[in-house]
Formats: structure tokens, sequence, C-alpha cells
């Protein structure tokens, strides 16, 4: 029979995303995104653009998964800092992100290319269902903070983020954080 697990308890600080106790940290800096920015060159620095602070459980579909993400502002050419952006290796696994600080876009895709992009702002739940992938993106001048919750077993394709990309962007057009076509997108 499985062991079940004890309950526990985290205390997440909105503004920093840091969690108490804090279990496991995952920074990316620029450098751990070299395909994923139209122009990565545009910059020859080498910034943290977010980490993850994951609340570890058993990777079953009985559990829970939950993470902070923090998101730092910052730009690289036009494109805001953005998340790599990821399908569930488990395909079918939906996903619920809380915002707790900060202004940003959600930009979800399916498969086929179908896109949706949503606002993320402290108060917004956005619900990503199964079978579309998903990145954030830091539209404001302050780090965007979320909390994401998913079944554990979902684990992250980035593979295929990697070789096609979004059909969108999120650029700053000058009036503003603007969705734009992915000159790079290619459809499966
Ligand atoms: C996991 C969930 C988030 C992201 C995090 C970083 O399914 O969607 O915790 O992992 O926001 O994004 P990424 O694309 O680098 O995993
Ligand atoms: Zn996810």
């Amino acid at each position: 029979m499985t062991s079940l697990l004890n309950p526990f308890s985290v205390s997440i600080d909105p503004r920093s995303g840091d969690l108490a106790p804090d279990r496991n940290v995952q920074e990316r800096h620029l450098s751990d995104m070299p395909r994923h920015y139209l122009d990565a060159s545009a910059r020859d620095d080498d910034p943290l653009v977010y980490a993850v602070h994951q609340i570890d459980v058993p990777a079953t579909s009985s559990n829970l998964l939950s993470s902070t993400t923090t998101l730092y502002p910052g730009k690289v050419g036009l494109e805001y800092f953005m998340t790599k952006g990821h399908f569930h290796k488990v395909r079918d696994r939906a996903e619920i992100y809380y915002s707790l600080a900060g202004e940003g876009r959600l930009v979800m895709a399916t498969e086929e290319g179908e896109v949706r992009v949503e606002e993320m702002r402290p108060g917004i739940a956005n619900y990503v269902p199964g079978g579309w992938s998903h990145r954030s993106v830091n539209v404001g001048d302050s780090p965007l903070v979320f909390y994401a919750i998913y079944i554990a077993d979902a684990g992250q394709d980035y593979a295929t983020i990697e070789d096609k990309g979004f059909p969108v962007v999120i650029v700053d057009s000058g009036s503003g954080p603007t969705a734009v076509e992915n000159p790079r997108f290619s459809r499966s």
C-alpha cells in the first residue's frame, strides 16, 4: 500500500516569490535560453531572467505540484524577459497560474498553432487547459511573481518550443506590449 504524505504548509512571499522553507530553486540566465529570443545577441551580459521555487512532491497523478516563478523585468532587444515555455510531457495535464505581483502576459498555443494571450496581474488566475503550451512574459518594470499548480506527473517538454517557437512574440512596440507574429515560428 502506498504510504500517505504528511500534510505541510509553506509560506510564500508574494513580492519575491521566495518560499519558507525554500527547497528547490532553479535559476535561468539568458545564456540558458540561446534559442528562445529572436535576437539573443542583443545583449552582451548574462542577466538572471527568472527563478522557479518548487514545492516538491512525488511526481504521481494523485499529487499536486506547485511552484512560484519570479520573472525579472528586462528586455532582449524588443522582447520582454520571458520563460522558456513548454508543453507538458503528459499533454493533457492542465495548470493554473495565480499572479501575486507585477504585470505580465501568458502566451498559450496548441500544437496546431492556435494561440491565446491572457493578462497576468495580481488577483487574476489563468487556466491553462491540457494541450496548450505556455510561456509567461514580464511586461512591467518590477518582478512578475506567480504561483503555479499542476498535476505532479505532468513533466515539461521544452524541446518542441525550442525547435518551433510560439506563433507570437511579445515586444515593446513603443506604445506598450504587443503580440506580433513570430517570424521563426514553424507549424507542425
Ligand atoms: C510548470 C509551470 C511553471 C514553469 C515556470 C518556468 O509546469 O508551468 O512552474 O515551469 O514558470 O517556466 P519554464 O517554461 O521555464 O518551465
Ligand atoms: Zn507548465
